[in-house]
């Protein structure tokens, strides 16, 4: 096939290549020294600040506060809460937190990082050698790989992840690690999204209220990691003496904003345009009647602006906003019933590798409308931006595509080789997979749909009912 595009840099049939806050701003009530309430923060002040730290809706840049001016911030406020110290807002510092571990004898970790771990985790991968650290597929192989480092080693390691990877950790904890079955030691250090109380997505708000419940029927004892370092490091001993007497996991909640800011050195860009950019890109190339299906993270929310600003429906898109790893099956299962359509599933590399078996199913599907695009930017953007397997020099998600079955697998970076390979992919027999790189990063600002995912749903399902 002769394509006149130096856009597509790699096509490959099956056989040959072819080419191609919560800081709300509350406790400065009193001075220092004598109280004087003339000194009360203003509560239109207060309500500007709460608003700047947690809308729901869309920011402006202006708006965004950074976590280092957060932090900043309290401990002024910190300092006028005086002796009343029951008012001041603590932060654990990663490296100390980090280093009472290591002096707890917990000097191995393994995850899939969160948005309320990512000081930690970022530390972690700044400090840690890569034998000792390892960013997992999904939760379920941080706890197997802990069993298997308690079993060579004797020893508990740390297995950090959000608790919406609770359900992926489920099978090999009850199945291995409890102490009725291989009774294996693991610190779970769990970030707590939804925490009840908290403002949050919906599908947070229910895996969060859930949280401590199904660490109790699975029969894991835990507790609220504390927000200073002599509370963190008390749990830490209790944590330690239960692993050793019970010989089972023990699980940490960590609440939000526990940790002060700690940020991964950015690295050089290396190609055109970022997650977002490339989206876009995607968007303005897609045509009318074309079925999206949105990846879990930023991606979605991206998308829903663009179609905001666009002054487009939400019609068209799926929003995964949970159910990380598994947007390609569920577009997957909309392509096999809607044979007319073409079904465009916009993935991200961390969601691909976590359930990668989907490319296996995928590509040995005969679905030929079924269209997948993987955003690839080397990293789980969305939660701190610590990096996946995707840029490593070794791995390769066009081979696996190819090997898995896709019929046709593609590459492009430049916005023109975008729009030409979305053109290509449409008139190519699916299942097909264009991957494109990109930087790192989005904007600080970006808002959160203001659609419900079950009115997202209707909308979804009445633009599927299309049926030409
Ligand atoms: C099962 C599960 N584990 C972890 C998370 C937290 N999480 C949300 S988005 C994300 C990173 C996604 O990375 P990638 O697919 O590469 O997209 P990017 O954020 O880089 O755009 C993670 C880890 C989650 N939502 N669900």
């Amino acid at each position: 096939m002769a394509l006149n595009c130096s856009l597509v840099s790699a096509l490959f049939t099956r056989s040959k290549p072819l080419l191609i806050t919560e800081i709300v701003s509350g406790v400065r009530c009193l001075t220092l020294g004598s109280v004087k309430f003339s000194d009360a923060v203003n509560p239109e002040s207060q309500v500007v600040s709460r608003v700047r730290s947690l809308s729901l809706g869309s920011l402006k840049s202006s708006d965004v506060v950074n976590p280092e001016t957060q932090v900043a911030e309290q401990k002024a406020r910190n300092e006028d809460a005086g002796q009343f110290t029951e008012l001041v807002r603590d932060f654990l510092n990663p490296k100390d937190f980090y280093n009472a571990l290591c002096m707890h004898g917990m000097d191995y970790f393994c995850g899939v990082p969160d948005s309320l771990l990512k000081d930690f985790c970022a530390y972690v991968t700044a400090v840690t050698p890569k034998s000792r650290h390892v960013i997992t597929s999904n939760e379920g192989q941080a706890v197997a790989l802990a069993a298997g480092y308690h079993m060579a080693t004797g020893k508990a390691g740390v297995v950090y992840l959000q608790n919406s990877g609770l359900g992926n950790i489920v099978n090999p904890l009850m199945s291995l690690a409890v102490p009725n079955v291989y009774s294996i030691p693991m610190l779970l250090l769990v970030g707590w999204r939804g925490e009840p109380g908290k403002r949050d997505e919906p599908q947070h708000m229910i895996q969060g209220q859930a949280t401590p419940g199904i660490l109790a029927s699975c029969g894991i004892p835990f507790q609220v990691l504390p927000d200073y370092q002599e509370g963190a490091e008390q749990a830490l001993y209790v944590a330690r003496k239960h692993m050793e007497t019970s010989k089972g996991p023990y699980c940490l909640l960590v609440r939000r904003q526990n940790f002060i800011p700690y940020k991964l050195e950015k690295e050089p860009d290396l190609y055109p345009l970022n997650r977002e950019g490339a989206l876009q890109v995607i968007v303005d190339s897609l045509k009318d009647r074309d079925v999206v299906v949105g990846t879990t993270g930023m991606l979605s929310r991206e998308l829903f602006e663009y179609r905001v600003a666009k002054g487009h429906g939400h019609e068209k898109d799926f929003l995964t906003v949970g159910s990380m790893g598994h947007a390609s099956a569920i577009a997957l299962g909309i392509a096999q019933f809607k044979p007319k359509r073409q079904i465009f599933c916009i993935d991200g590399d961390g969601a691909v590798i976590m359930h990668m078996g989907a490319l296996a199913t995928i590509g040995q599907s005969e679905v030929p409308n079924f269209k997948h695009i993987l955003i690839n930017n080397g990293c789980h953007d969305s939660v701190g931006g610590q990096p996946t397997v995707g840029f490593s020099h070794t791995f390769d998600f066009l081979e696996i595509g190819k090997a898995c079955g896709y019929r046709s697998v593609l590459a492009a970076e430049q916005p023109e080789e975008i729009t030409e390979a979305i053109e290509l992919m449409r008139s190519l027999e699916g299942p097909v997979l264009l991957e494109i790189k990109t930087n790192k990063g989005g904007r600080k600002d970006l808002g959160r749909p203001t659609r419900s995912p079950i009115q997202n749903k209707k909308d979804f399902m009445h633009f599927l009912a299309i049926d030409h």
